[in-house]
């Protein structure tokens, strides 16, 4: 069947009634360069331990064929979101979730729009048509790219003009012969911030790979094991997903609406207390993330991660609860609480150094003069 203007007119209309901000049709062939990508990244072990990614799954997730049989057209879909705003300053100790995970799954967001989508493709073009977001096989970021949706980053972060890297990805393969969009001729130039905004040095030094044994995305999403004790003083107070290579692109900066499902309902959503996570039993940590991505790392996880969180960053009314999950029935969390009580209690014992270091030198200031600490004498 020769490629139809009016179908794809139809699609793209009706993707925008299902709210999607950006819709694109690439071509259903094999994206060989994305293969060979991908290929040489695995085989360099810059996948870490994506169990699921086997040369194999990366073969089919660059042939949209293989998707969908007699696939002809991608359409690709993008949702914006936000980035998060500054937390509360109230002197709590609080995490950092990244922002696509702080409001609705955004899997659950997609799949019920791409469902529709998908259905309305089948039925008014009698066409095959199937749907996915995220868990593929399809490698969403290379198809977005050839659909002409955006560029790929140094980050390797699609970046879509006026969004940036603020865009989540879904996909709908269709047997129907679609007019393609071209790719855009664009690219990031002599920017370099998001590869030295990151905190762990997982992008390459000259972009468009990113380590995911060092990010901390993977550390504290899909790790399930600990966390090398090296990478640990590098994560901050994030405690699910990272977004600093995202923060730093001036791409997109200026910020658009966010799509309402992604909306964190509270600012404790994206910046949670810390302490109060570590008291959370199985049942608890269901009640309280249900229907967010979050569900993902466990509690286990989650609990791993609060851990490091708190022994980078917390302070002594934080040492109770991580004591107290240092008998945790997860000897996973139980490790990570004592690694961190370790931590804690290091930086309050140099800080209390640091202060007995000072002695105030006269009896009063001069008047408008502001008192001065004079350090101790070594010996
Ligand atoms: C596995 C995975 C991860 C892993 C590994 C990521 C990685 N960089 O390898 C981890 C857990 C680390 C991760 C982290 C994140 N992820 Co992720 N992830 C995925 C997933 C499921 C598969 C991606 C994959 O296969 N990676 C393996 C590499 C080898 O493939 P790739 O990422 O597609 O990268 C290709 C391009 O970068 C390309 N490329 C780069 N430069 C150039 C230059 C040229 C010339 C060419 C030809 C190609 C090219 O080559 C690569 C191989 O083809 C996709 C969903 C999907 N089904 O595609 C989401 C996805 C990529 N992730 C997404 C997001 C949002 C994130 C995070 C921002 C989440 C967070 N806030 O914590 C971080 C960002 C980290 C980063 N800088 O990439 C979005 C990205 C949206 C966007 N605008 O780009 C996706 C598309 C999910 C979605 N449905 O929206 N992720
Ligand atoms: S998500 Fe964070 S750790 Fe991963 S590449 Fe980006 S800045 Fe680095
Ligand atoms: S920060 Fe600069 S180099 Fe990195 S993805 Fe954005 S524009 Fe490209």
């Amino acid at each position: 069947m020769p490629p139809t203007a009016p179908a794809r007119d139809a699609i793209l209309a009706m993707a925008r009634d299902e709210g999607f901000a950006l819709a694109r049709i690439a071509p259903a062939a094999v994206i060989a360069p994305a293969r060979a990508r991908a290929l040489a990244a695995h085989a360099q072990g810059h996948l870490a331990d994506l169990g699921w990614m086997t040369p194999e799954w990366l073969e089919r997730a660059t042939d949209p064929g293989r998707f969908l049989e007699g696939a002809r057209s991608v359409v690709m879909l993008a949702l914006p979101y936000a980035r998060a705003g500054t937390p509360p300053a109230d002197g709590i100790t609080r995490g950092r979730v990244a922002a696509y995970a702080a409001g609705r799954d955004y899997h659950r967001t997609f799949e019920t729009r791409l469902r529709r989508l998908a259905r309305r493709i089948s039925e008014e073009f009698a066409a095959g048509a199937r749907a996915t977001v995220d868990y593929g096989p399809l490698l969403e970021r290379p198809l977005a790219a050839l659909a002409g949706m955006g560029w790929f980053g140094k980050s390797t972060m699609l970046l879509a003009p006026g969004f940036g890297p603020w865009v989540m990805l879904g996909a709908i393969a269709t047997t129907l012969d679609l007019v393609p969009d071209a790719p855009l001729a664009k690219s990031c130039g002599s920017c370099t911030r998001c590869i030295a905004a990151c905190p762990t040095g997982a992008i390459s030094a000259d972009g468009g790979v990113v380590d995911a044994r060092r990010c901390i995305s993977y550390l504290t999403i899909e790790l399930r094991g600990p966390i090398p004790l090296e990478l640990r003083p590098l994560m901050g107070n994030r405690i699910f997903g990272c977004d600093d290579c995202l923060d730093a692109c001036p791409v997109g900066a200026a910020g658009r609406a966010t799509h309402p499902d992604f909306a964190p309902p509270s600012p404790d959503a994206l910046f949670p207390p810390l302490a109060e996570l570590l008291a959370l039993d199985d049942e608890g940590f269901r009640a309280r993330f249900q229907g967010r991505a979050i569900m993902r790392a466990k509690r286990e996880g989650l609990l791993r991660n609060v851990c490091v969180a708190l022994g980078n960053t917390g302070t002594l009314a934080d040492l109770p609860a991580l004591e107290a999950a240092c008998a945790d029935p997860s000897p996973l969390v139980a490790e990570h609480a004592a690694w961190a009580v370790d931590r804690l209690r290091a930086r309050e014992k140099r800080k209390e150094e640091g202060e007995k270091g000072f002695e105030v030198r006269g009896s009063r200031p001069e008047a408008g003069q502001p008192r001065r600490g004079v350090p101790k004498a070594r010996g």
